[in-house]
């Protein structure tokens, strides 16, 4: 066998694909993929790209601002992807090859407190200007089967999942050699993506028989759906939305079978957190392998398409406000199962979240939201005698601006709620045997970062940059006075849940 080469030392004088190139590329990948393996999919982004152009015509101004962030010619482009892995050896290698396209675990999602056998996390883009220029993010369950009572099912699919390989052999030694090296040059940069996409492709010939398959599916859906298949397929991607509930709406209209609600909080002036809503996954032909080495034929619903509409990120005070008024919600008027009461649910969500504010000023006055400052023409150019004594004047006078920091991540409720949707069985209630964090850490081998320390900083450094630019010393005399710039921002970063 001949030895394969290092793709990186092919020539030295190449240069590294950067990290932001690398994940265009796979998210483009994994989009021609799953168009092609979900038709539904397609109809749903040839649905969304409508209510999109709808928006546009609508808010001339709406246009503007996207062609400003450079979003307009990006609208159509995928947003985030979902998988869910089977033990620590499978969350440890995908961490891995998510690294090679600049994206690192952010935050901790337990589900299990929705009834739900997984915890998870999402792998993202950090900064800024990786956030621009292609902000896709992979939501990663990792399965718990310690919450399966019995032992010998548990044990049974503990066994499968070892034997699996998910990643392919040349992208494992691709692997290898960005680690070693530190970058690909561009042709192996494609040939990385070729095989990352392999990992996520979807496999319509379970690796069990029948009778295996329903067992785990009785345990719960998702060992099925996890463990009798040779991989992680993804199992949705997701479309930005410009109005979420126009979108929603068209769906229905034409019979794609939405989930019941759009998950997040409710139609607001100031879009806050994450809104998200999806078709509901479709029964595909599968076929088990017997014992006796015969297929017996069978369906399976795993694949489903969604939407999403994201707004300013919450300090943990507002984000504690957000839990108590939707848990107020639910417990004012229970959504059904079924979502047949979907409609007074969402009047409900909306009568409580009047007590939200919903304008830029008070969310930052009461520390609700996170924002980043940034110095207006006037304040470039002033030259005032005595510069004023606080952020709170700077943005009165209009030397400085704001405009809120965008939520990055997911939120636990609705994530339930879009696993939920996909699943037939009554809803349950919480698995006692809670999940941690820090099991989570040891199986993928390293940290999960805090989203609120990200946006933190994003906040405190932005404001930090704006100051000088307006000839402020953020750490001088300004910060001295009684409204100092620490006390303008100081939301400390606790974590939530
Ligand atoms: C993931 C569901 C969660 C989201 O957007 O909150 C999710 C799954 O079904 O595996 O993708
Ligand atoms: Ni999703």
């Amino acid at each position: 066998m001949s030895e394969v080469r290092n793709p990186a030392r092919i020539n030295a004088a190449t240069p590294f694909v950067s990290a932001d190139a690398v994940r265009a590329m796979f998210s483009r990948a994994m989009s021609d993929m799953y168009k092609f393996e979900a038709p539904q999919y397609t109809a749903l982004a040839e649905l969304v790209a409508k209510v999109n152009r709808d928006a546009l015509r609508e808010a001339p101004e709406l246009e503007e601002e996207l062609r400003e962030a450079s979003e307009i010619g990006r609208l159509g482009v995928e947003r985030h992807g979902a998988i869910r892995v089977g033990n620590a050896e499978e969350l440890s290698i995908v961490r891995r090859l998510f690294a090679v396209m600049g994206m690192v675990p952010v935050g901790y999602y337990d589900l299990s407190v929705a009834g739900i056998p997984v915890h998870s996390t999402a792998f993202r883009p950090i900064d800024d200007a990786a956030l621009r220029r292609n902000s896709f993010r992979v939501f990663t369950s990792l399965l718990r089967l310690d919450l399966i009572d019995d032992i010998e099912l548990r044990r049974e699919a503990a066994a499968i999942l070892a034997r699996r390989e998910i990643v392919t052999p040349r992208a494992r030694k691709l692997l290898d050699y960005f680690e070693k090296d530190g970058g690909f040059d561009e042709g192996a940069a494609r040939e990385f993506v070729t095989e990352a996409v392999e990992t996520f492709r979807w496999r319509s010939q379970a690796t069990v028989s029948a009778e295996l398959y329903r067992k785990f599916f009785a345990a719960h859906p998702l060992i099925a759906d996890v463990a009798c298949f040779n991989g992680p397929h993804i199992n949705h991607l997701t479309l930005r939305a410009l109005d979420i509930d126009a979108a929603q709406c068209a769906m229905a209209a034409r019979n794609m079978n939405p989930k019941a609600i759009v998950e997040g909080p409710p139609r607001r002036r100031r879009p806050i957190l994450l809104r998200q809503t999806s078709f509901r996954a479709l029964p595909e032909p599968i076929s088990f392998t017997e014992a006796d080495g015969s297929r017996a034929e069978g369906v399976h619903a795993a694949r489903f398409g969604e939407i999403e509409q994201r707004g300013a990120a919450l300090t943990a005070k507002g984000r504690s406000l957000y839990d108590r008024l939707l848990a107020d919600a639910h417990a004012a008027a229970p959504l059904a199962a079924d979502g047949s009461n979907a409609a007074a649910f969402v009047e409900e969500l909306g009568r409580r979240f009047a007590a939200f504010p919903d304008d830029d000023a008070t969310l930052r006055a009461e520390r609700l939201a996170f924002f980043r400052y940034s110095p207006t023409a006037e304040g470039v150019s002033h030259e005032g005698a005595a510069p004023p004594a606080s952020i709170e004047e700077l943005l009165r006078a209009g030397l400085l601006r704001i405009q809120p920091i965008i939520y990055e991540d997911f939120l636990p409720v609705s994530a339930a709620g879009i696993f939920r949707s996909n699943l037939k069985e009554e809803r349950r209630e919480s698995y006692v045997e809670r999940a941690s964090r820090k099991a989570f850490e040891e199986a993928m081998g390293t940290e999960i970062l805090d989203e609120l320390t990200l946006y933190q900083e994003a906040e405190r450094s932005s404001l930090a940059a704006g100051l000088e630019v307006l000839g402020l010393d953020p750490a001088g005399a300004f910060t001295q006075g009684s409204k100092s710039f620490g006390a303008d921002i100081g939301v400390p970063a606790n974590s939530h849940n």
